[in-house]
Formats: C-alpha cells, sequence, structure tokens
C-alpha cells in the first residue's frame, strides 16, 4: 500500500519545511518539500531527504534498556516499557520522598519542534515541582535576550518579504547550512540585481556565493554596526523623523558612543578596510529596504549580546525597519501567540531552582541543598553538545546519579544512562508547528508508525504522569484535545484556524502585517534601555574588548570558531550512515600559514588542546577560516572522531546578555596528533 503525508520538519531549524512523505508498506520512501508551502516552495534540505534512512536505520534503538555495565560503557540488555516504567516511577518517588522533588531534573530539549512533543515532558516535571532547565542557553537565549531588550519579544522582518528588499545582509548567518530556504529566496531577488552581503569571518558556502564578503575578526561586530551608525550621521543618512518617533535614547548614543567608532579605529578592531568600512555603510545608508539576517554566529562569545543589539539597532537609524521588505530578522516564533501554558506549565510550583543548560556539568557535580539524584533527558545530547562536555560527563559518571535518556538511537549521553527508553523520530509522531524562521504553523501528522518500541515524547510524558500521580486533564487527553486547548488561548493572526480545522487546513500563513512593531517597555526600539540598566548592564550599544578573552589570547596562538557542519549539524543526524560519509571524519579548518607554522599536512590527524581539555580530529588546510583561528564545525560523537569531542574544550561561561554560551572564547594550540 502507498500513500502520501503532508507532514511537517520538526528538526531545530527556522525554516520548519511542510513535508510530503511517501509511504509504501509502512516505510518511508521518498520525502519532498510540499509545493504548496511558499517558503518550503517544494524542496527539503539534503540532510532531511535521507529521513527516511533515520527512521529506518539500524542503528535504532528498537525497546528500552536497563544498563548492565559501567556508565559510559554502552552495556544494556533489554527489558520491557512496564518494568522500565515501574523502575524510574519507583526511583523518582523515593527520592522525591527522601530529599523533595527539587533533587530530580527533567526536560525536553530542541531535537523534537512540536510544540507537544517538547511541551508535554517540560509540563511533566513542572507539574512535579522538580528543579527545571532553563533551557536554551546553549543556543539562543544571548540572542533572544538582546533582541528582546532591543526590539522587544516580537517576531522580526518576514523573510518572504525579502522579495521587496534592495540590500540584503547576512550578518553572522551561513545561510545556505542553516537557512537554505530563505537562500533560496534570495537567488530569485539577486536576478533582480540586489546584492548579497555576507559579513562572517570565515568564507562559508553563503559567503562564497555572495556577491561581497566581509572577513570581519571574530566578536567585532558591534563595533562595526556603531561604526556603520556613525558614518550614517556623519553623511547625513540618519532618518531623523523615524528615529524621533518610533525610537528611544539614539541622542545619546549619537553623543556618548559613536564619535568613538571612527572608521579609521574600527579598521583596527575588526581587521576590515577603512575602504571597505565606508563602502558597506554607504551602501547600507543609500538602500531604502535593507534586509538583515541575523545569525546567532556573533552571539556565541562573552560580547554576544552587545553585539546582537548593535547590528539590531542599525535599521533604526535609516527607518528601514518601517518599510517591508527593510529591517532585521533573528526569529519569528514570538509572534505565535498560543496558550503554550496548557502543556508547558500544566501546575506546580510558579517557580523553582533553576539549572542553567550550558552549566549542567557543574549542577551534576555540585548543586547541593538538594543535591541532583535523578535527572531525565529528552531530546538532547548534552554529554557533547553542552559546553565543559568532560564535566558533563563527570557528573553523568555519578554512582548516585539515576539517569534516564529517551532518544532513537543510542547517543553519546545515552551511554551513561541507567535505563535508555526508545523514542520514536517525528516521522512516528503528530503535532502543532509554528517555525521560528518564517511565518507558518501548520499541524504534521504521523507519517509511519512508530518502529521498533519506541514511543513519542508525549506518550512517555503521559505514562510517567499516570504512574507518579500527577493529575492535570493535559496528561489524560487526545492530542486533539490538547490542540484544542492550546487554541482556546491563541491570539493574533495564529487565531484565525479553528482548532477542529488544523489537522487538515496544511500551512497556514501567520505573518505580522505592516513595518515592525517593537514590543519593549517603552514601545519603541530602545537605543537606550533601562531594563537592561537595570539589570547592570550597559544600557546603551556598545564595544569593548573582553578582558578575560585578552588575557587567554595572550597565552593561546588560537581561538575556536564554531559553526554547524553541513552535513552533521549537530548530533541529530549522526544516526545517517550517508550523511556521516558526506560530512567526513569529524574535522578542524586551518589557515595555511598555522599549519605550516605547525608542520601540518592537509588530512593529517591533529590535537587540539588548552587548559580543559585535548581532543583528537582530522586536520583540514583552507583559507575559508583567517589565520589566528581553527574552525570545528558541528559536535560530533566521540566515536566518529580521533579522540574525544570540542566542546571538552570549550568553557561555562556565560555571555554578557542572557547567560548564553561562550563557544568562541575559547583559546587553545593544535598540534600533530
Ligand atoms: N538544516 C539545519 N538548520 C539549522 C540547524 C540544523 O541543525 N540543521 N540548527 C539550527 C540551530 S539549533 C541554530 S542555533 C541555528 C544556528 O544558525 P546561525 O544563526 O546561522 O548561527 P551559527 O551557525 O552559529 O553561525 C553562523 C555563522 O556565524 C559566523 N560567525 C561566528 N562568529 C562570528 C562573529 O563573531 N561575527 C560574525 N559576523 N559572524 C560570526 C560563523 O562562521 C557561521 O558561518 O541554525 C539552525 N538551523
Ligand atoms: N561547540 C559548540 N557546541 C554547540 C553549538 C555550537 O555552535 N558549537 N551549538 C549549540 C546549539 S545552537 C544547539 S541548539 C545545541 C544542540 O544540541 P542537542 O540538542 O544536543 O542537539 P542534537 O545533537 O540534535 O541532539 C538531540 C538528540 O535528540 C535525539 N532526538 C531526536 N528526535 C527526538 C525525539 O523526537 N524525541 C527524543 N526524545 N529524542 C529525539 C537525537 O537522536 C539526539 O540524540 O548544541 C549546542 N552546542
Ligand atoms: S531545511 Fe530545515 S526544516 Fe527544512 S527539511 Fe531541512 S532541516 Fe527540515
Ligand atoms: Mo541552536
Amino acid at each position: 500500500m502507498a500513500t502520501t503525508i503532508r507532514t511537517v520538519c520538526a528538526h531545530d531549524c527556522p525554516d520548519m519545511c511542510s513535508l510530503l512523505v511517501r509511504v509504501e508498506n509502512g516505510r518511508v520512501v521518498r520525502i519532498s518539500g510540499d509545493p504548496d508551502q511558499p517558503f518550503t516552495a517544494g524542496f527539503a534540505c539534503s540532510k532531511v531527504n535521507r529521513d527516511g534512512e533515520l527512521v529506518h536505520s539500524p542503528e535504532r534503538l528498537k525497546t528500552p534498556l536497563r544498563r548492565v555495565g559501567v556508565k559510559g560503557e554502552g552495556r544494556f540488555a533489554p527489558i520491557s516499557w512496564n518494568a522500565a516504567l515501574e523502575e524510574i516511577a519507583a526511583r523518582w518517588r523515593a527520592i522525591i520522598a527522601e530529599s523533595g522533588p527539587l533533587a530530580i531534573l527533567g526536560y525536553a530539549y530542541s531535537a523534537h519542534q512540536g510544540l507537544m512533543n517538547r511541551g508535554l515532558v517540560n509540563g511533566l516535571f513542572h507539574a512535579l515541582g522538580t528543579s527545571r532547565l532553563q533551557a536554551g542557553t546553549v543556543c539562543d537565549t544571548c540572542c533572544e535576550e538582546a533582541w528582546n531588550a532591543t526590539v522587544g519579544p516580537i517576531g522580526g522582518a518576514d523573510p518572504e518579504a525579502v522579495v521587496d528588499a534592495d540590500l540584503v545582509i547576512a550578518w553572522g548567518a551561513d545561510l545556505m547550512a542553516t537557512n537554505v530556504h530563505f537562500w533560496a529566496k534570495l537567488e530569485a531577488v539577486r536576478k533582480k540585481g540586489v546584492q548579497l552581503v555576507v559579513i562572517d569571518p570565515r568564507r562559508s558556502r553563503t559567503a562564497r556565493g555572495a556577491d561581497w564578503h566581509l572577513p570581519i575578526r571574530i566578536g567585532t561586530d558591534a563595533a562595526l554596526a556603531l561604526c556603520i551608525m556613525h558614518i550614517l550621521v556623519r553623511d547625513d543618512l540618519a532618518d531623523r523623523a523615524y528615529l524621533a518617533q518610533q525610537t528611544l535614547g539614539f541622542e545619546r548614543v549619537e553623543r556618548e558612543v559613536l564619535p568613538r567608532f571612527t572608521p579609521d579605529r574600527v579598521a583596527g578592531i575588526t581587521g576590515l578596510s577603512v575602504a571597505d568600512i565606508e563602502r558597506l555603510a554607504a551602501l547600507y545608508g543609500k538602500a531604502r529596504t535593507p534586509f538583515i539576517r541575523l545569525g546567532e554566529g556573533m552571539t556565541r562569545l562573552a560580547q554576544g549580546g552587545q553585539a546582537l543589539r548593535a547590528v539590531a539597532l542599525l535599521p533604526g537609524v535609516t527607518g528601514a525597519y518601517g518599510r517591508p521588505g527593510g529591517g532585521a530578522m533573528l526569529m519569528t516564533a514570538a509572534s505565535c501567540e498560543l496558550d503554550y501554558n496548557v502543556v508547558r506549565k500544566p501546575s506546580g510550583p510558579a517557580s523553582t531552582r533553576l539549572v542553567n543548560h550550558l552549566r549542567l556539568g557543574e549542577a551534576l557535580l555540585e548543586m547541593s541543598d538538594p543535591p541532583l539524584r535523578a535527572i531525565f533527558i529528552a531530546a538532547n545530547n548534552p554529554a557533547v553538545t553542552c559546553p565543559e562536555a568532560g564535566k558533563v560527563r563527570r557528573g553523568l559518571m555519578r554512582d548516585d546519579l539515576f539517569t534516564v535518556v529517551h532518544d532513537p538511537f543510542l547517543s553519546v549521553t545515552a551511554r551513561y544512562a541507567d535505563i535508555v527508553l526508545p523514542a520514536t523520530t517525528y516521522l512516528e509522531t503528530e503535532d502543532l508547528y509554528r517555525a521560528y524562521g518564517a511565518y507558518y504553523m501548520q499541524y504534521g501528522q504521523r507519517a509511519v508508525e512508530p518502529q521498533g518500541e519506541a514511543w513519542s515524547n508525549v506518550r512517555v510524558a503521559q505514562a510517567l504522569a499516570a504512574r507518579l500521580g500527577v493529575t492535570d486533564p493535559v496528561f489524560g487527553q487526545s492530542q486533539a484535545e490538547i490542540l484544542a486547548a492550546m487554541m482556546k488561548g491563541a491570539r493574533g493572526p495564529s487565531a484565525a484556524v479553528a482548532a477542529q480545522d488544523l489537522p487538515a487546513a496544511g500551512p497556514v500563513r501567520i505573518a505580522p502585517e505592516g513595518g515592525q512593531q517593537f514590543r519593549t517597555p517603552s514601545g519603541k526600539l530602545e537605543f537606550y534601555s533601562a531594563a537592561l540598566e537595570g539589570q547592570g548592564l550597559p544600557p546603551m550599544p556598545d564595544w569593548q574588548p573582553d578582558p578575560e578573552e585578552t588575557r587567554d589570547a595572550a597565552r593561546w596562538p588560537l581561538r575556536l570558531l564554531t559553526a554547524p557542519g553541513y552535513f552533521q549539524s549537530h548530533t541529530a543526524f549522526s544516526g545517517v550512515p550517508f550523511l556521516r560519509r558526506r560530512e567526513g571524519a569529524p574535522f578542524c579548518v586551518l589557515h595555511p600559514d598555522d599549519a605550516r607554522a605547525r608542520g601540518l599536512a592537509d588530512g593529517q590527524s591533529v590535537r587540539l588542546f588548552n587548559d580543559r581539555a585535548e581532543v583528537g580530529l582530522k586536520v583540514r588546510v583552507s583559507d575559508e577560516v583567517q589565520p589566528g583561528v581553527v574552525l570545528v564545525p558541528g559536535q560530533r560523537p566521540d566515536d566518529e572522531a580521533v579522540s574525544g569531542t570540542v566542546n571538552m574544550l570549550c568553557s561555562d561561561r556565560y555571555t554578557d546578555i542572557g547567560e548564553g554560551a561562550t563557544y568562541q572564547s575559547t583559546y587553545l594550540d593544535v598540534k600533530a596528533w
């Protein structure tokens, strides 16, 4: 029997493609992009084209497992679901009785973007009153908080409006790797002669395909943005009427900050030439509808919040935020207003003890009153993808820690578990989705039955709730009922479709109308943020060298640059052998000068090291990176690498805004293995 199912890609990706999945005899045989969703425009990316192989991978977990070996070793014996759930419930009940619920930490992270499959697991732990994960600090809390302080908690420019742009800047975003459908939209715009400028320390594929690439020095974007403002003011290209009506505090920035950001000085800071900076400012200042696609790349370091904030303020200076096609887009999700609390916060205390995602290792090793005695991890591979991965693993090695991991694969993290639960992949689930890089929401249908004994996140959350006596209605409802409850609280464009119509509706466009709205405390674009000031942070955008980075740079010759791999972005695709081969063995990239100075040849095994750890990768020698930088794409599991994983080298220091991860504030050296 053959059918085609309309569903949605659930991977952690801004595009949230609408998919057509061809199923024959219960197997996924082909995946293609839905031509009826304008942003997806009929194609899925090269990774998801292969998701049939993810679903039917021989490496999938088939049954629940109980540990028989040492933690981390990966020796397990199959057990039944009933036995697994009974053991988990009994252990948690005992821990709660002895130490209280704070001794447990449980969460689902982002590998399944479905609002129920992600939300309900977190809702279970909310209802239990356990410690809570301050999630996403490994990813986007820095850029999100910086955006919120500047523009407010609201989506940015509609990526489909880029057809009306007269200049496009990809600023710290490798569109071909992480936002490929926006790249596709750009191709049409560029045919009309609109230029694409890429600001990125490395010559990414996007940079290679652009009209102009500015290889900025890592961590200096705020200085560049402020210098562009300096030139716009100098050359009378600022839109004074827009600034007066829609923004707050520009006069003070103009008086107190901009004079210090002269082209001469900023050339020294950024490594760009004065001529290039002048040319960029002129191009930007003369464009009427310049579209900036903000990436997270510039925020993965100590002063990342300042960087994003300064760049997000630029369209306010020329009034581009007021014109469709112009403005800036970091994310769109904040504009989809549903009642998420139905799944995320069914009951339980309003506040509790928080564990910062990127300090998971420290929390497992050092938290007291009470110490963490149990952890439940779904849709996340922290032993590879969290900074201080070594600490995470030392924490997971604790004999007195009861660890449960729910995953479709025996991930590196799962090897440390006491109980491993087999998870479905998204194609075996149904859910409601909303994109974070486009203005769509859609209900995605299940394409195939759960493989082996795999259970979805929703089913696991409901089964555990039942065993633990958690009685909130959401844990006993069907997904249709949960959907209806979430939609009851919908506001804005998302409220236009009735819950019962959603499952068959296909993609629903939820784009806001008109120019950029601001949801800051003042209702304006905030050049001056009293909220930041209240947190002891600089209220105005600025750039200063970071003292700790300056100190580390004096000790170590190289700085880490990190970006998703093209075929192995995080670890979620490591269950597909074809994609592993396409990406190749885990590698780093060194500039020819740095390779020569160390006597290293392309393809050789190398040792990357600093005070924290030493890891082994293959080296590629290429001038796509600048001298003094070592690029490590993706975060790959150890067994594919010569040794270890890159996050063993990265500290768990916080960014300036949003307590985010500072992977790129990592300094190190590379030698032959
Ligand atoms: N298909 C697919 N798409 C994905 C993902 C996926 O796994 N698959 N992952 C998603 C996730 S979770 C995330 S968080 C996003 C991340 O995607 P992006 O927002 O694009 O962020 P990064 O990939 O971290 O970095 C993007 C670029 O920033 C550059 N960069 C690094 N440092 C600096 C700097 O100091 N200044 C400037 N100007 N540029 C810098 C890097 O070289 C890189 O090319 O992608 C999402 N998109
Ligand atoms: N050095 C460095 N480290 C980084 C980054 C970086 O740029 N540099 N980027 C950071 C960023 S932006 C992010 S978002 C994180 C991503 O880090 P992770 O969230 O750890 O991402 P994945 O590697 O995709 O791991 C997700 C796990 O979920 C499993 N999974 C997939 N689908 C499901 C499901 O439906 N249910 C369950 N229960 N499990 C499922 C997958 O098999 C996989 O093991 O990494 C961060 N780490
Ligand atoms: S581009 Fe992103 S949303 Fe689209 S199929 Fe690929 S991973 Fe999924
Ligand atoms: Mo991310």
